[in-house]
């Protein structure tokens, strides 16, 4: 692949309304998009989705932005490659760094898809028309969380995640189960507990979640393994799984029995088909995470959701769940829970640079 050029545009852009976990309120988001052009003028693009500050995971926008201009892309531009997950491989000699590596991979793969001129959900092997999309509430107070879960519901969505904490959880799923007996509800703890509130967790047992996910440490797995012995809801795994040895070591441990992929936190593509791997082989369901993300790596997300296994809805929402307007030529739409496939080349949208203008606070262009 020869590339010409390679640009980083560092976003900020307001949420519509403020995104609540027990961790961080995320009022504006910040965020990276990667260009990466050949001599032919094609375009590839990724987004970098670590946050302003490291309360998700250790990387930040900052770390990204050093990462990508000091490490990756002279690696990228230190030998030829034909292929971009020699590049996926590449990267494993840099430590860590997941979110900025993903970043530049996935741009390759939306560039090396249109120099084929397929888009990249053939070239991984999808086969899904229909994504299977539901949305996240995380809020202050319950009745805000009954509020946007009622929102959502009339918008069609038919998976709706709550955001929990100790002090806040079992009352909210109560509540949010009385209102909609039916709906397919999970929680997502995003490590918040520990093994001692064991007890706290099962009581959630009766409210027929679909799942829990993170319950316990960020990068644990023999402790969630115990949990799941004892726990009725399947464990979800989100940040304890960064690679796909993590994966290996949560199927010999039985820590999770379902894992939610997202392309940002295990490094790219490469990472992610292999993490995809060995959960279809070890009957492990998977589904695609969100990150509150703009619409270049929501374009992503569709294209890996639509690979079988993705039979579980993802934290796939419409771009106007949380942006006045997005950045990418025409918005996602999800519609009674599901976000059509997009079947042009690559990610199968362009960025819409007028909008990309009004919210980019600094660019920076690195040629080969
Ligand atoms: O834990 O899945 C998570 C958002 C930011 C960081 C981590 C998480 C989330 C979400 C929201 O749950 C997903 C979305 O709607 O994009
Ligand atoms: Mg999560």
């Amino acid at each position: 692949m020869k590339i010409k050029s390679i640009t980083l545009h560092i976003l900020s852009m307001p949420l519509k309304k403020p995104f609540v976990t027990h961790l961080q309120t995320v009022e504006k988001r910040e965020g990276i998009i990667v260009e990466v052009q050949d001599a032919d003028g094609l375009i590839g693009l990724g987004e970098g989705v670590a946050f302003s500050t490291p309360w998700y995971t250790e990387e930040t926008v900052k770390t990204s932005y050093h990462m990508l201009k000091d490490v990756l892309i002279p690696l990228v531009y230190s030998n030829p490659f034909q292929h971009p997950e020699e590049i996926g491989n590449r990267f494993a000699a840099v430590r860590g760094n997941s979110m900025a590596k993903a970043a530049l991979e996935m741009a390759l793969w939306d560039l090396y898809a249109r120099q084929q001129n397929v888009p990249i959900w053939e070239m991984i092997g999808g086969t899904r028309r229909e994504i299977l999309a539901g949305a996240v509430v995380g809020a202050n107070s319950l009745n805000e969380m009954i509020k946007q879960a009622e929102d959502l519901v009339r918008e069609g969505y038919q998976r709706i995640k709550l955001k929990i904490s100790p002090g806040a959880d079992v009352e909210i799923v109560k509540e949010l189960r009385d209102h909609f007996p039916s709906l397919t509800l999970l929680a997502d703890a995003n490590s918040a507990y520990s093994l001692e509130d064991k007890s706290q967790l099962q009581a959630l047992d009766e409210y027929g979640l679909e799942m829990i996910e993170q319950p316990l440490g960020v990068d644990d797995l023999v402790e969630h393994s115990l949990l799941q012995k004892e726990l009725q809801t399947p464990i979800c795994l989100d940040e304890s799984i960064v690679t796909p040895h993590d994966m290996k070591s949560a199927i010999y441990l039985n820590s999770c029995g379902v894992v939610n992929i997202k392309l940002g936190r295990v490094g790219g593509y490469t990472s992610a088909l292999e993490i995809y791997r060995l959960c279809q082989e070890n009957h492990i369901k998977v589904w695609c995470g969100g990150m509150i993300e703009f619409g270049v790596s929501r374009a992503h997300n569709l294209a890996l959701a639509t690979l079988e296994g993705f039979s579980i809805p993802g934290d796939i929402s419409s771009s106007s769940k949380y942006w006045e307007e997005d950045i990418i030529s025409s918005p996602i739409v999800v519609k009674n829970g599901v976000a059509e496939r997009l079947d042009g080349p690559g990610i199968g949208v362009e960025l819409n640079r007028k909008r990309l203008g009004h919210v980019t606070i600094g660019k920076e262009m690195f040629n080969q």
